[in-house]
This record gives C-alpha cells, sequence and structure tokens, in this order.
C-alpha cells in the first residue's frame, strides 16, 4: 500500500494545550505521526510517498477565504502585536447567544473579524484546545497536500491509498478551526473527488470524536455522504453537535448519519455500529470511500472512553475494504503513542486484505510497555 508523509507536520510542534482554562501537556503532538510512521516502515509492507503541492483552489473550494488568510499570518501577526506567548489560543468566543434577538438582516453585518490577534483568533476559532505555533500553517497545507495526493494515488488507479495527515481535520468547518484541526483533509479530498469524478462520494468517520466540521461542510450537499460513529456530545468534544437527530437538509437531507456511543464502548458493540455505517454508504452510488481514521476509540486512549483493542482495527478495515470501493484513507486522531503505530497497521492491513501478525519485537503489549 501507498503512505503518503511529509515531514512538515514537524514544524507544527506543540507542548501544551488548555484543558477547562488550565495548560495541560499536549494531546496532538509530532511523536504520533513519526509513530505510525515508523511502525508502517518497519513492516515492510508499505511504500512511501511525498505529497505534491495542490495550491490554494482546493481548500477555499470547503473553506472561507479570510479562514486561509487568518491562519497564513495569524503567528506574525501575534509577534507582530507583541504577545511574548509560545502558542496562540484565543479566551473570548462568539457565542450564538451574543446576538441572540438580532435580525437576519442585521446579523451578517454584525459578523466583524476584529483586528487584535487574540479576537482574530476567537473570530475563527472553536476552542483552546488547538493551540497555533509557527509552523502550524505550512504543517496544515502539507497535511491538505499529503491528503490530495491520496487523492490522485487512488485516481490513478490504486485500490486504496493511505494519507497520514497531521494536523488531523476533521473538526475544522468552512469557516472555523478548533480540535487540533486547521483545513478539513478528509473534506477537501472528498470535494476534490467530487469534482474530479462527478460521482458521488461517501465519507466515514471512525474517530472518536464527532466530526463536527465534516458534517457543517457537507450539511447541504446531495452528493457527499457524512457518516460518523463517535462519542454521544452529551458527554465529550465537540459537544455541541454530533446526535442522531442531525441528519442533512435541502438537498442533503438524509445524508448525514450520526452514530454515537455510550462510555465504555466494547469491540463488539463498535462492529455492529460499523455495520450499520457500511449499510447506509452501501446504499449510495460511487466507486469511492474516504476513510477518517482515528484511533482515539482504542481502550488506553488518554481522551477517549472507548475500550476497543488492536485485533478489532484489522477486523474494521478487513470490514470497511469489503464494501468494495476505492479507498481513501486518512489520518485524524489517536492519542496513546504507544499503541499508534501498531493500531494503524492493523487497520491498514485488514483494508488490504493481509492477515495482522503483532510484531515480535519492538511493538506494544497493551500491559503497558513499549519492548
Ligand atoms: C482530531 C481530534 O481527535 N480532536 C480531538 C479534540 C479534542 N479536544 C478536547 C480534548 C479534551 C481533553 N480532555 C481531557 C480530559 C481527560 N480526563
Ligand atoms: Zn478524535
Amino acid at each position: 500500500m501507498q503512505v503518503v508523509y511529509t515531514p512538515a507536520h514537524l514544524g507544527h510542534d506543540i507542548a501544551l494545550e488548555t484543558y477547562m482554562g488550565v495548560p495541560v501537556p499536549a494531546n496532538e503532538v509530532a511523536e504520533r505521526a513519526e509513530r505510525i510512521r515508523t511502525a508502517l516502515e518497519a513492516d515492510g509492507g508499505f511504500a512511501f510517498a511525498a505529497p505534491t503541492e495542490h495550491g490554494e483552489e482546493p481548500i477555499t473550494a470547503v473553506h472561507d477565504a479570510g479562514l486561509v488568510r487568518f491562519l497564513e499570518i495569524a503567528w506574525s501577526e501575534l509577534r507582530a502585536q507583541g504577545i511574548p506567548r509560545s502558542f496562540l489560543a484565543a479566551d473570548t468566543y462568539p457565542n450564538v447567544a451574543m446576538f441572540e434577538g438580532m435580525g437576519e438582516e442585521t446579523l451578517p453585518r454584525m459578523r466583524r473579524e476584529p483586528s487584535q490577534i487574540g479576537g482574530r483568533s476567537g473570530f475563527w476559532g472553536l476552542d483552546t484546545a488547538a493551540p497555533l505555533v509557527a509552523g502550524t500553517y505550512v504543517a496544515a497545507r502539507g497535511a491538505v497536500d499529503v491528503a490530495l495526493t491520496t487523492v490522485d494515488l487512488v485516481l490513478g488507479g490504486e485500490r486504496l491509498a493511505y494519507g497520514l495527515c497531521r494536523p488531523p481535520g476533521h473538526h475544522a468547518a468552512r469557516s472555523m478551526y478548533g480540535g487540533y484541526c486547521f483545513f478539513n483533509n478528509a473534506a477537501v479530498a472528498a470535494e476534490a473527488m467530487v469534482r474530479a469524478t462527478g460521482e458521488r462520494v461517501a465519507i466515514l468517520d471512525v474517530d472518536f470524536h464527532h466530526g463536527n466540521g465534516t458534517q457543517q461542510i457537507f450539511w447541504r450537499r446531495g452528493d457527499v455522504r457524512y457518516v460518523s460513529i463517535h462519542a454521544h456530545p452529551d458527554r465529550q468534544y465537540p459537544f455541541f453537535l454530533g446526535r442522531a437527530d442531525e441528519t442533512g437538509e435541502g438537498p442533503g437531507s438524509g445524508e448525514n448519519l450520526n452514530i454515537p456511543l455510550d462510555a465504555g464502548t466494547s469491540n463488539e458493540a463498535y462492529l455492529r455500529a460499523v455495520d450499520q455505517a457500511l449499510e447506509s454508504i452501501a446504499a449510495v452510488p460511487g466507486s469511492v470511500l474516504v476513510v477518517s481514521l482515528g484511533f482515539d476509540t482504542y481502550g488506553l486512549d488518554p481522551i477517549g472512553d472507548f475500550a476497543l483493542t488492536t485485533d478489532v482495527y484489522h477486523e474494521i478495515g478487513r470490514r470497511v475494504a469489503d464494501l468494495g470501493r476505492r479507498l481513501v484513507i486518512l489520518q485524524e486522531g489517536g492519542y496513546h503513542r504507544p499503541s499508534l503505530g501498531e493500531n494503524a497497521r492493523a487497520w491498514l492491513r485488514g483494508a488490504e486484505g493481509r492477515s495482522f501478525d503483532p510484531l515480535p519485537a519492538g511493538g506494544f503489549t497493551p500491559g503497558g510497555s513499549v519492548v
């Protein structure tokens, strides 16, 4: 299998994020992608390719150009405004209630980007957990190019290909970044495939969190079906979207399927949700599926609360490939660093129809040690 990877992600070098106002060690760190790269290299069955530059146009096909401009200048502007911080995160966000009672004709006029960089960050951001640093923009552009190069491989005839995207993407909406995400890699990829093939495209999101950004981008679209299995937002991020009654509107009516799950979800319960998701995808005509692949569903993940094990990732990959569609597989979350490489290897080998043999040495043992 071809794997698309770029070291550009290393410049998005994060040490801290904030959790309910308090700085804590960051979860979405460079080591994640390096763990996966190392494990796939050691496997021997994966061929690495560098991304090619695809420019800004495929990004503005799904994102507001203002978001792109903000992310491009945010770091230099933080410095220009003389704010001595190691990362940029907002403290004030435009809560919808701030605008309560204002009329439809007034509201668009009230949507104004301030000049102070903290305010600008709040204007475009969802939360404090996506710290922006000097190399963030170049890394985020790199992740989009990884996704689009993965699309190119599949359009060029590969049955499946894997884009090792970092930073991840599925929380980023048309005009918003957040949740460790800056550009929505999977949405950019799906849109590029719709435009290249004229076919309908489905997106299967198996990250632990609901992909609110992907849902928002395709909410009214009849040509892209979004199916997500995730933690119920009543108890987990992103809290305000991800419930089962969110099904799309207009031409997109019925094209959005959310499958929220309980804390402690087992392999068996998760596989039942996978089968339900795949049934919905099989009903969509078209030959390509984009997979938003997260491993924060793993039992030991520090921010997840499901109970999945490595062998079930092999089975999920196998069932997804059994649909018979070509697969553009893009990395999203997953924060238990010692297991990430083995979990990715298991999933991708399952999708390729290869058996999964845990590494005899150098692998991760669920007892908690890296041997
Ligand atoms: C792409 C992706 O997986 N984004 C996830 C963003 C989650 N952001 C909020 C994380 C909150 C972590 N809370 C830790 C609680 C530990 N008890
Ligand atoms: Zn996640």
